[in-house]
């Protein structure tokens, strides 16, 4: 390990005391009652029993606190200087629109509402709107392929699909027939009934004619609200459920992680299409009241400045593949930015490189502090705090209310490793509220990942004697690109739909920007030669199916692919071949690979 130096934790000056200053205190007295009771006003009761919804408490909440005038969400549009401003009282209105637009529609507690949106206001209306309904809210990724949508669709039994109609066409409409449960797609773009194409109705005319007064049904903390889609080693993907009482943890991470204040300007960079984009992106935020700056372009490097510049942000959510990017175009291109409002720089996704973390000490004259948590844990649970010393490349320590330990499993056991310094699994205590309750329709692999009263989260870690944790790597073949978690299963199941494909294994190969790159090792059918032009049409085809973020960058034709004498891939083996490491234990490998081409 590197000594990297410790930057000491930051001293404000003036209103901006930290909202956790005493980790060890905070951490020590906290309870998750104390939080409900805070979060509620003293009506934890409500918690206990019934009604606790999360649209409640971000929205109609701020109505009754005096803050329903005050800007919920900045949005900033793409193309042109064009910046639209919500209220909260507007945010409450169109999400109660939305809610009696999904009651006429006869979808009711339970059914699942799927967006592929990408950043615009209606997403806004559509998440609460079901959540007061208490419909399921499952926000899907514009960038995928019609392949994993599908997939997805079909998983979550979605009832109701909010899209584009350019989204629709592209992608969704070819299917429509196999997607047996879809029962409306709401077109967010068509203004008039003779546009809309067959089978879609219009997001505008449904909302115009919708009553804007809906009362929230009671809503019990245990209720479903939330579903999100991740990615595992093997089989389909699975769909992470949360439930409404996971609002308790948005609300006391974006305070005690975020440090959010009240008359903030935070902004999330992360995609809807991922449980950042929503935990982060629309929920937690407005939990506390603060303006959101929604930003519907992509990355760019002066663009993000001058975001960061002219928006005034105070608190900045990003991912470290982002940071990367900024270092990447320079460390002057900043200092023509006025960046003196931004108070606190966070990251999450993947790890963040000491190196980035000096970089911004150094050129955005502050830190950033990595956070870490999943998609099943439904919110940050470990974090560097501002008024925490922080060792650049360690996650932090656990959030107020999280119990995480370094553990192994043995013969089914679950022993703690309390020794600072150890690698093992990282896993945490189970009853934070935002833990997810299943995955959906697959009670084997979720109970699969719960051993002893802990929750196993496939990542491997170690703690510190100072109690902080630093990320080793993955347990398992999932790849993060990008920051976007991808299923290898996913990916080699499109790949042997070509017809010249005989067998396909897929690894994460690292890459110094994204992090990991999609790459995959394919074998040939006889018969079929492996030259640039079936290179070519395995790669269309991956990108047609799956999408440019979920394809391979990257395509080995190999003769043969290792697997064990029970007939599994080895992908571990060729990631460690590709990384020139060793290749550890291959005693049960059945018989050696050739590689027959060149890869790019
Ligand atoms: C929120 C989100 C979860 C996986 C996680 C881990 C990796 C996330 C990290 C990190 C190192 C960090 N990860 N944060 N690795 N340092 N600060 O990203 O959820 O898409 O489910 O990914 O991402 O491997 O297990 P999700």
């Amino acid at each position: 390990m590197r000594n990297l130096p410790v930057i000491k934790k930051q001293r404000l000056e003036g209103e901006f005391q930290p909202n956790l200053q005493r980790y060890d205190e905070t951490y020590a007295s906290f309870s998750w009652r104390d939080l409900a009771q805070e979060l509620t006003r003293g009506h934890a009761d409500v918690v206990a029993d019934s009604s606790l919804n999360i649209a409640s408490i971000a929205i109609d909440q701020n109505l009754s606190n005096g803050r329903g005038e005050h800007i919920a969400v900045r949005w900033l549009a793409a193309d042109g200087d064009i910046r639209r401003d919500f209220t909260f009282a507007q945010l409450a209105e169109f999400s109660d629109r939305f809610a009696n637009v999904l009651r006429g529609l006869g979808i009711g507690a339970g059914d699942v509402v799927c967006t592929v949106l990408g950043r615009i206001p209606e997403l806004y209306a559509v998440c609460f709107g079901a959540l007061k309904n208490r419909s399921i809210f499952c926000p899907l990724f514009t960038a995928f392929g019609p392949e994993p949508l599908r997939m997805r669709l079909d998983l979550s039994r979605a009832k109701v699909l909010v899209t584009s109609r350019n989204l629709y066409e592209r992608k969704i409409a070819p299917m429509r027939p196999s997607l047996s449960h879809l029962a409306h797609v709401i077109l967010v773009d068509v203004y008039q009934e003779q546009m809309l194409p067959e089978g879609t109705q219009s997001y505008g005319l449904l909302m115009a004619r919708a009553d804007p007064n809906f009362t929230i049904p009671p809503t019990r903390p245990e209720d479903p609200a939330l579903l999100h889609f991740t990615s595992g080693t093997t089989g389909t993907p699975k769909g992470a459920l949360h439930v409404h009482q996971a609002v308790m943890v948005h609300y006391a991470t974006a305070k005690y992680v975020l440090d959010l204040h009240p008359g903030d300007v935070y902004w999330c960079t992360a995609d809807p299409g991922w449980v950042t984009g929503t935990s982060y992106g629309i929920i937690a935020p407005l939990t506390v009241g603060v303006t959101l700056v929604v930003d519907e372009a992509e990355f760019d490097a002066a663009r993000w400045y001058k975001i960061l510049q002219d928006q005034k942000v105070n608190v900045w959510y990003t991912a470290p593949t982002a940071v990367r990017m900024l270092m990447k175009s320079g460390d002057a291109l900043p200092q023509s930015y006025d960046l003196s409002h931004l108070r606190h720089a966070v990251s999450v996704g993947e790890p963040l490189n000491p190196e980035a973390v000096l970089w911004s000490q150094r050129v955005l004259g502050r830190p950033i502090h990595d956070t870490w948590w999943q998609t099943e844990t439904g919110g940050i649970m470990v974090a560097n705090f501002p008024a925490m010393d922080i060792k650049p490349g360690s996650m932090g320590r656990p959030v107020p209310g999280v119990e995480a330990a370094i553990v192994s499993v043995v013969n089914g056991v679950l022993q703690p490793l309390a020794e600072p310094d150890v690698e093992g699994e990282l896993a945490l205590r189970v009853g934070w509220p935002s833990m997810f309750r299943s995955y959906l329709n697959q009670e084997e692999r979720y109970k699969k990942c719960f051993i002893d009263g802990y929750y196993l989260t496939g990542d491997l870690a170690r703690r510190d004697a100072d109690g902080y944790f630093w990320f080793v790597g993955r347990a398992d073949d999932v790849i993060k690109s990008a920051g976007h978690l991808i299923g290898p299963f996913e990916v080699e199941s499109v790949l042997l739909e070509h017809p010249a494909v005989a067998e396909a294994a897929v690894i994460g190969k690292p890459d110094p920007l994204l992090m990991e790159v999609v790459k995959a090792f394919v074998a040939l059918k006889s018969g079929f030669s492996p030259d640039e032009a079936t290179r070519k049409e395995i790669m269309a085809l991956a990108r047609r199916r799956l999408g440019p973020a979920v394809a391979p960058r990257e395509i080995e034709f190999v003769a043969d692919l290792p697997k064990t004498k029970s007939g599994k891939i080895m992908r571990r083996l060729l990631k460690a071949r590709e990384l020139g490491l060793p290749e550890g234990d291959t005693s049960t490998l059945e018989r050696p690979v050739v590689a027959t081409g060149g890869s790019r």
